[in-house]
């Protein structure tokens, strides 16, 4: 079970070996490439963007191509020196990018980050940083009584500073009620768009350093769903059940209890010791229902004690 829980560490070690400089706070591991291309803007060269195109990686100008998107160069928190400078005017307040579609798997975990920051004579933040989820025929994935867009909440920190925010995205677990949160993927959801705007407001704001990457959502419940039955010592709870079990007689209940509650125990041990790709949501599961059985396992130990007591006195 030790060496199982240092392997989950060592691959949670190696998969977060990102550069630091890029993200900040991010506490979970990653998988892969930044789907985001270019999210960082540094393939870009400094300049104007030209009315009608858009940075390389991006798809197109929100709000139509009005040419008030520039690449420059200053201190920006990302990657590299570059970020994305975009201009509002009175007449003009509403622009930013969308990317490409990005084909994502609605059972697994994603997680979505990035700098933004607006000038310190700017009225308000609005720099709405999120996606729109598409279906598999890359129509929008909202059904009845919701939308098929969310944002991440914006940073906290006022006008003229960078500020960096990050979203987990998880897959919906009630996939049947017609909605989704603003993190979750809904379960129809097979490609995404990024959004990156600046909308309602007039002044100069700027994206840097986005990304969306799968996340290891394994690794992180192998090591909790494992490091408990470690701490709670299921190995040796587990053993002294087995032992006490051939002496309950046959059609006590408890000697059914027993035998499902091992069962259980060993399924859940061996699928988060051996299983690498599956849902996300069964991973919750087992990590909602661990506890309960380490506690209805110790429980049990006591019955046998008892029940053996009983017998050998009665
Ligand atoms: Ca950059
Ligand atoms: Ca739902």
């Amino acid at each position: 079970m030790r060496t199982q829980l240092l392997v989950a560490l060592v691959l949670l070690t190696t998969a977060t070996a990102l550069p630091a400089q890029e993200m900040p706070q991010i506490d979970v591991p990653l998988l892969g490439e930044n789907l985001i291309v270019n999210g960082s803007f540094e393939l870009s060269p400094v300049g104007p963007v030209a009315p009608g195109e858009v940075p390389e990686g991006w798809s197109d100008e929100a709000y139509g191509a009005d040419g008030q998107l520039t690449i420059v160069e200053d201190a920006a928190p990302g990657e590299g020196s570059k970020s994305l400078q975009i201009t509002n005017t009175p007449d003009n307040n509403k622009s930013g990018l969308h990317g490409p579609f990005i084909e994502i798997d609605p059972t697994q975990a994603y997680i979505q980050f990035g700098w933004q920051k607006v000038d310190a004579n700017s009225v308000g933040f609005g720099m709405p940083y999120g996606r729109q989820w598409f279906d598999a025929d890359q129509q929008g994935a909202d059904q009845e009584h919701t939308r098929s867009y969310n944002y991440l909440a914006k940073p906290d920190v006022p006008p003229g500073e960078w500020g960096f925010t990050q979203q987990l995205l998880l897959p919906d677990p009630t996939p049947d009620d017609g909605k989704f949160a603003a993190n979750e993927i809904p379960a129809n959801a097979r490609y995404l768009k990024v959004w990156a705007l600046a909308y309602n407001w007039s002044g100069i704001g700027y994206y840097d350093g986005l990304g969306l990457y799968r996340v290891d959502y394994a690794s992180m419940a192998r090591e909790r769903i494992l490091g408990a039955m470690d701490e709670a010592d299921a190995d040796a709870i587990r053993a002294e059940i087995e032992a006490a079990l051939p002496n309950v007689p046959e059609g006590l209940e408890l000697r059914t209890r027993a035998t499902d509650l091992l069962a259980e125990q060993a399924r859940i041990s061996r699928a988060a010791t051996q299983e690498q790709q599956r849902p996300v949501l069964d991973w919750m599961a087992d990590e909602t229902r661990t506890p309960e059985m380490l506690t209805e396992l110790e429980a049990l130990r006591w019955e046998l004690k008892i029940e053996a007591l009983l017998r050998t006195t009665g």
